[in-house]
Parts: C-alpha cells; sequence; structure tokens
C-alpha cells in the first residue's frame, strides 16, 4: 500500500470546502439528515460570475444552435471520461446531449462552456438541469450536474474548482440548493457507490475491440453460442412505449420509485421527456396486457457509444445502458431478457446495467459479468447519514 492510497485520508483542497458530507464527520451520529446548510438569501447569492484565467471567457451555450452543439460534442468526443486503461472513450451523440440537457423547465444558464478568448475554440465545459429527487420524504428541487469536462491539455490547473463554483451560483441564482451528481473518482462522500455489469451481445466484436476476453476453457464459437438470443421478445404484448402509454407508464414508474430511499420525483410531464422512445437516445418498452390491454411492466434504455480508441478494425462500440425498469406482472428477469433481445436486434454490442434498484435479482442469471469501474453517487449540500445500498437507489443519471 503506498502512502494514502486511502482515499478517505487524502486531501481535498476544494471538496473540504463545500458543504458535502466530509470524510471527518464519518464517525459523528449527532448530525442529522437532510441540508447541510440552510439557503442564503438570494440578494446575498454573488452577482457575476467567478473570475477565469485571463486568456478564457465564460459562455452559456445555446444548445439550439447546431454549430454550438457540434463543438460540444466534438470537446466531449476528445475529452470525457475514459476507462482505466485508456482502451474507450464516452461518446455521447449530439441528439443525446440535446436530449439530456434540455428537459422540461431547463435554464441555458446552466449550460457553462468555457472558450480561448482568442481563438473561440471551446475548451471546458459543465451543465445541470432541474429535477425533483426524493430522499426519503423529502422531496427536493434540485440540479443534476453532469459532462463536467476540461480540454485534455488544461488538466491539473484547478479549472475544475471554478467551473463548480460557477454551475453553483447559477443555480442558487435559481433558488436551488441542492445537487445530484455522480462520478468513477471517489470525493467526499458518496452516498453509495455502485458497480456496472456487462451483457455481452456481440461478444466476438468485444474480445476483438478488447473490452471482453475468452474465457478459461472456452473457444469463440461457443461464447457466441453462450451469449445467443432468441430473434425477437418473448413476452405477449411485449412492445414499444408510444405517446398515449404516458400517464400508464408514469403510474407504473411513480408506485415503483417510491419504494427506494433516493429517487426522481417523475410526472407525466417528466415521463414523456425521458423515456418516451427517441431513436439512438432512448428506448422504452412495456408490457400490455392481451387481454385487459393493462400495462403491466415497463423497462428502458438509453444508447451511448464509446469510441474505441486504437483500433484498425472497429472505430465504436455501440452500447445500451438500463435506466428504468418496472415490473408488476411479467417477472423482471423476464422482461429484462427482453430488452437485451430488442437490443441484439437492434444491433447493440453491450448492454450495460448498475446493481442499483432490483437489478442484482437478474444480472447473474441473464449472463452479465462485473465491470472493473465503479461509480459513486453524491449529493450536495444533503446529507445522508451511513449512505445507503445501491439497491436502495432508484436513480439513474446519465
Ligand atoms: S463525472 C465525469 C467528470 N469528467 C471527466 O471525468 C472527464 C475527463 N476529465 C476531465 O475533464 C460526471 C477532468 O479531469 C476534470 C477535472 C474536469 C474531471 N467531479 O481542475 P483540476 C460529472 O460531470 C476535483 C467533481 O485541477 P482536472 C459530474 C478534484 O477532486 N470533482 O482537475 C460532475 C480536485 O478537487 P480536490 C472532481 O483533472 C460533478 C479538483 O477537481 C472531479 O483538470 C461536479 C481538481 O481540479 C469530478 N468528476 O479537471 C460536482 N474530478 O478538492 C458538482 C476531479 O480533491 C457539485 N475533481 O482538490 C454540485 C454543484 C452544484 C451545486 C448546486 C447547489
Amino acid at each position: 500500500m503506498t502512502l494514502n492510497s486511502n482515499p478517505a485520508a487524502r486531501r481535498h483542497k476544494f471538496w473540504e470546502t463545500q458543504p458535502v458530507g466530509q470524510f471527518r464527520d464519518a464517525a459523528d451520529t449527532s448530525l442529522p439528515d437532510g441540508p447541510i446548510e440552510p439557503p442564503t438569501p438570494l440578494s446575498e447569492v454573488r452577482a457575476d460570475p467567478y473570475p477565469l484565467p485571463a486568456a478564457f471567457e465564460w459562455l452559456t451555450c445555446d444548445l439550439d444552435d447546431d454549430a454550438l452543439l457540434a463543438d460540444l460534442y466534438s470537446l466531449l468526443a476528445h475529452n470525457y471520461v475514459e476507462d482505466d486503461e485508456n482502451m474507450f472513450r464516452f461518446n455521447y451523440s449530439p441528439a443525446f446531449l440535446r436530449w439530456a440537457l434540455k428537459p422540461p423547465s431547463f435554464f441555458r444558464a446552466w449550460h457553462i462552456g468555457v472558450r480561448a478568448k482568442e481563438s473561440k475554440k471551446l475548451v471546458a465545459f459543465i451543465s445541470g438541469v432541474p429535477a425533483r429527487i426524493r430522499a426519503r420524504d423529502d422531496v427536493v428541487r434540485m440540479a443534476e450536474i453532469n459532462f463536467l469536462c476540461v480540454h485534455k491539455k488544461l488538466r491539473s490547473k484547478r479549472l475544475a474548482p471554478v467551473l463548480i463554483r460557477e454551475v453553483t451560483r447559477r443555480v442558487h441564482q435559481e433558488n436551488i440548493w441542492q445537487a445530484a451528481y455522480t462520478a468513477g473518482v471517489v470525493l467526499p462522500t458518496p452516498i453509495t457507490t455502485c458497480r456496472y455489469w456487462h451483457r455481452s451481445l456481440n461478444p466476438k466484436k468485444l474480445i476483438d475491440v478488447g473490452f471482453s476476453r475468452l474465457g478459461p476453457r472456452m473457444t469463440m464459437s461457443r461464447t457466441v453460442r453462450l451469449y445467443k438470443l432468441p430473434d425477437a421478445p418473448l413476452t405477449p404484448g411485449f412492445r414499444r412505449m408510444e405517446l398515449r402509454d404516458v400517464a400508464a407508464v408514469t403510474r407504473l414508474l411513480r408506485a415503483y420509485l417510491a419504494r427506494f430511499v433516493v429517487a426522481p420525483d417523475f410526472d407525466e410531464v417528466d415521463v414523456e421527456h425521458w423515456l418516451l422512445p427517441q431513436e439512438d437516445v432512448v428506448d422504452s418498452y412495456l408490457v400490455e396486457s392481451p387481454e385487459t390491454h393493462e400495462v403491466t411492466d415497463f423497462c428502458s434504455f438509453y444508447t451511448l457509444p464509446s469510441s474505441v480508441l486504437n483500433n484498425a478494425n472497429y472505430a465504436t462500440l455501440k452500447a445500451a445502458y438500463s435506466y428504468y425498469n418496472v415490473s408488476t406482472k411479467t417477472p423482471l428477469q423476464q422482461l429484462m431478457n427482453d430488452a437485451l433481445i430488442v437490443a441484439k436486434q437492434k444491433n447493440y454490442d453491450v448492454f450495460n446495467a448498475l446493481d442499483v434498484m432490483e437489478n442484482e435479482s437478474f444480472l447473474k442469471e441473464l449472463k452479465f459479468g462485473p465491470g472493473d469501474g465503479q461509480l459513486h453517487y453524491y449529493l450536495y449540500n444533503y446529507r445522508i447519514r451511513n449512505g445507503i445500498k445501491p439497491s436502495e437507489l432508484g436513480l439513474v443519471l446519465l
């Protein structure tokens, strides 16, 4: 063990100044759940943007502007999250970014770019979108923070804390004092730590690009056979969600998410935005009972390809990510098997899922394997003492 390899022992010059659970408070049982600090009067929220190094300027991004969206896409495609071995990099599509960043009642001021004054090149970004998130019995207006990115050439210059302070200021200006976010890195202090599981749909390609390895005593043809799926979904009444299903899906989802300690508080407007299918962005399916026409089950996934770095044969991996799933009649395992089947039909290479909600109940049975990356979930200015288990979490961030 190297010195300070324990993340809780590492100093966090920025995060130690923020209203988040601090590692040193972990043992203090007197601290109550809920907001860590009270809101300040709006008149006391700083009025001016935080200063940037002289060569850079803030840019509030208009994502309806195709040229700007293309710049954001390119910043992220070249500089956003990579796996530990730098073999893959997330490749969020422009349509996905528009969907993720423009939900109902979004704030344009929360789409924050930094560009070089001279070249006008976009070099950093952070974003927030508004959400209502329930923690135990408390429904809280929050910002979901995502797509924090600093160009590779500008790393380790403490730009990230400036971006985080600036988005915090703009969130405060809307009288919102809490936020939710995820990260692969350990910061003070996760409310829970989840693992990604991966289900091969196109094992040959996954092995060719180094995403997975041939198991011991396995041949390629045995592996292909192991992951083979039927050609079409098996559950009678399984079909794609349509606009007319929004009310039924909202009812199912609200009843289901009520079971978890932390979960979004979705209404019909949210469901229409976040779950109505959009080609290559988000997909939702449901089971409509052939007899009663009642909608009894629901499953969904979003599309997030990764660029394959340095491979002669393939440029991208097409990945589906499990989103929200609700089973009341069809067993969850059978429902998710149908989700795998449609993902395979649509040519995805891999289907990913976190161990959140009830996902553990189907992962092993449906031949998902554990990944090596962890995903930590955080709340800003909201304490949940002792944290929660992944299975108590009903929130999936993009
Ligand atoms: S997580 C994805 C984050 N992005 C990437 O990993 C892309 C590739 N990496 C980069 O672009 C999903 C850079 O490495 C980044 C850091 C920009 C990550 N979250 O500028 P410095 C999200 O987008 C801390 C939070 O020198 P850098 C969620 C780090 O611990 N903090 O580093 C975003 C250190 O602080 P410390 C992170 O490598 C949530 C400081 O930054 C972080 O050039 C944001 C170093 O800064 C991360 N992922 O740039 C928080 N990574 O205290 C929102 C590093 O330890 C909070 N750091 O010294 C809520 C705000 C709203 C509140 C409203 C009430």
